[in-house]
């Protein structure tokens, strides 16, 4: 039997439940997920064998009216992602309709393939979403349409099974037991700033970056890993510490806990907290992230 092998790309509004969704689909978090908009900042992909299909999704950050250098930078590579892709999938937010971010989305995906995913149907009534679904196919044609929850699981077999037969027949591209084209380091540094979201309030976490400083495989099978938190201004950094250090204490634990879930190792963790005021005009930031810097 012949094989396939193709790119899928996820795209979709802020917050849609894409991450989610690349996680579900590759039984693995390779991509972080926060209750906040914009956590996802550059393309990560997840890689899923079904049968004689190798499919290579990719994860994209939100798709927004860009404000600054960064969300520049997010926006294109999302729709660089959608454009690289052999099929798109569009994640449609089911709680909160076709609104004006589902729109955005919708106008630059003309003349793609694409594959309509409404999400998060867990969270609405059934007898929303046939007039929901409706109401995008108005606006072009889709591949196929369906109804999923990232979250339960409902409906992704489905989905998975579709996919599987419609990817371009061809070789596989990357070995059959690999989950992501992430570095370690890029992984590594993605599970703090997660944690740092998930416990940094209002504007902050969109203000700082991680870096992965240092990774040294030790004797014992255990890893060291220093990484630097940037934050955009002094005041900034005793909230990252907190009373008594006790914030970036449970972060640093937090995000140790889930590195050596990932790894299969166990893992020293040292964290430190740097004042880069303007860390969002390093291109270095950016290609660390696998972002183009926007000039
Ligand atoms: N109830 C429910 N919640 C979901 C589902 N999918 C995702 N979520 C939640 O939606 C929130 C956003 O999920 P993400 O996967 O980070 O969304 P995203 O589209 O990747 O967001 P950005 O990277 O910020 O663009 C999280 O709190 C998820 O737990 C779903 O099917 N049902
Ligand atoms: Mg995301």
């Amino acid at each position: 039997m012949s094989t396939r092998c193709g790119f899928v790309a996820i795209v979709g509004a802020p917050n849609a439940g894409k991450s989610t969704l690349l996680n579900a689909l590759v039984e693995a978090k390779v991509a972080i997920v926060t209750h906040k908009v914009q956590t996802t900042r550059t393309r990560i992909t997840g890689l899923r064998v079904v049968g004689e299909t190798q499919i290579a999704f990719v994860d994209t950050p939100g798709i927004l009216d860009p404000k600054h250098r960064l969300e520049t930078a997010m926006v294109r590579a999302a729709w660089e992602g959608a454009h690289d892709a052999d099929l798109v999938l569009l994640v449609i937010d089911a709680g909160r309709g076709f609104d004006a971010a589902a729109q955005r989305v919708v106008g630059g995906l003309a003349g793609l393939p694409v594959v309509l995913v409404l999400n998060k149907i867990d969270l609405v009534a059934r007898d929303r979403l046939l007039p929901l679904t409706a109401d995008l196919n108005a606006t072009r044609d889709f591949k196929a349409t369906f109804m999923v929850s990232a979250k339960t699981g409902n409906g992704l077999d489905d989905l998975l099974a579709y996919l599987a037969r419609a990817v371009p027949e061809g070789p596989w591209l990357f070995p059959k037991d690999q989950l992501t084209d992430a570095s370690e380091r890029l992984l590594a540094a993605e599970i703090t700033r997660e944690k740092l979201f998930l416990r940094l309030h209002e504007e902050l976490p969109y203000s700082l970056a991680v870096e992965t400083t240092a990774w040294e495989e030790r004797k014992d099978g255990s890893a060291r890993v220093e990484q630097t938190i940037y934050v955009a201004r002094e005041n900034h950094r005793p909230i990252v510490l907190g009373a008594k250090g006790a914030t970036i204490k449970a972060v640093g634990s937090a995000a140790r806990g889930d590195l050596e879930a990932l790894l299969g190792r166990r893992v020293h963790l040292f964290l430190h907290v740097k004042v880069k005021p303007d860390w969002t005009d390093d291109p270095e930031r950016y290609r660390d992230l696998g972002l183009e810097f926007p000039r």
